[in-house]
């Protein structure tokens, strides 16, 4: 960035950053294009020293973020249309509620990653985006030696797609095909401070294809899998998904399009009935600013925001 904007100014913007091709390699490990945009839509700000540089160019790398566009084709869990579905929280916690168990007693959160941490969850859940916010907040922001690994060979582009946003936030990424080649790159890269690992969305049907993977992942003694889940999903298909990503035997959940809901039942519900802390909220596309830690109060706030039946509920278990 530095070079660029000597070379083009302070308006200099990083327009696609990729691994060199192995006979231009010699010429630097990326290979890197850079553009200007007119003067009155540039909001670079001018060059700063220590801190205040360090914030910049992270708000610079932030920006590249979100010019790049995450495909959402293969989403099942995108934007509601239409009126939200009526709410609906299991009957087990409703009758809890009604017997006086207060609701923020009905689930608990573990914000924070561990070193070695897999993603996985279904199709366009937000599990790539998600995994580069982690990189940026947890692996850039605190200076951690970081390695991202992508088994998600599936999707045209998907690795392409990661592999370019770990590369603007200088984090190397290498693709995984198979748990085997997994297992030595655990290996490989057991010095790095931090390991992210995307997944393949599996949807329905595709679960018996994923049990190889699940079942190693699931018998890494140091590995984190956290379930990545649509807030906006209808209760029942939630339940549904939680229950056939068990296999994966996830310790945490992260819900995701938070902001595109008001009704957060089904994400209570789901975390109370799996006992499973809730570890972080997505709130966006913005990339890192949309990733929030998981606290109870404001998941309560979430709910009672949403959902104003449950009000007396809480304030009945409150009193008792
Ligand atoms: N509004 C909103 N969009 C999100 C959120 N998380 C992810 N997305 C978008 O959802 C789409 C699918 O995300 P992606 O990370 O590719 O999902 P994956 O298939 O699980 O890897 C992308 O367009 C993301 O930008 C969120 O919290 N809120
Ligand atoms: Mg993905």
């Amino acid at each position: 960035m530095e070079l660029a904007r000597k070379e083009l100014g302070g308006e200099a913007l990083l327009i696609n950053a990729r691994p060199s091709a192995p006979e231009t390699r010699y010429l630097g490990a990326y290979e890197v294009v850079f553009g200007l945009v007119p003067a009155e839509q540039a909001t670079v700000p001018p060059p700063a020293t220590g801190e205040e540089a360090f914030r910049a160019e992270l708000s610079e790398l932030r920006r590249q973020m979100d010019r790049l566009t995450l495909t959402r084709a293969d989403s099942p869990a995108g934007p509601q249309s239409g009126p939200a579905p009526p709410d609906e929280l299991h009957p087990s916690l409703t009758e809890k509620l009604a017997q006086g168990t207060r609701l923020d007693q009905l689930f608990r959160t573990a914000p924070g990653i561990g070193r070695q941490v897999a993603l996985v969850g279904p199709p366009g859940s937000g599990k790539t985006s998600t995994l580069v916010k982690l990189a940026a907040r947890y692996g850039v922001a605190r200076r951690r030696t970081t390695q991202i690994l992508t088994a998600d060979v599936n999707r045209i582009a998907a690795a392409d797609q990661l592999r370019t946003l770990a590369a603007i936030l200088g984090i190397p990424c290498e693709v995984t095909d198979t748990p085997l080649v997994l297992s030595h790159q655990l290996e490989l890269f057991r010095s790095k401070e931090l390991v992210l690992i995307d997944t393949p969305g599996f949807g329905f049907r595709e679960m018996e294809d994923a049990s190889e993977l699940a079942v190693f992942l699931a018998t890494q003694p140091e590995m984190e899998t956290h379930l990545v889940l649509s807030a906006s999903m209808k209760p029942s298909d939630m339940g549904r998904v939680v229950d056939s990503y068990a296999i994966f035997r996830p310790s945490k959940l992260i819900f995701t399009h938070v902001d595109e809901t008001a009704r957060y039942g089904a994400l209570i519900s789901e975390a109370s009935r799996q006992d499973l802390p809730i570890s972080f909220l997505c709130t966006g596309q913005r990339i890192p600013d949309d990733l929030e830690e998981a606290t109870v109060h404001r998941l309560t706030d979430l709910v009672l925001g949403g959902d104003f039946e449950l009000r007396p509920m809480l304030r009945k278990g409150a009193a008792a």
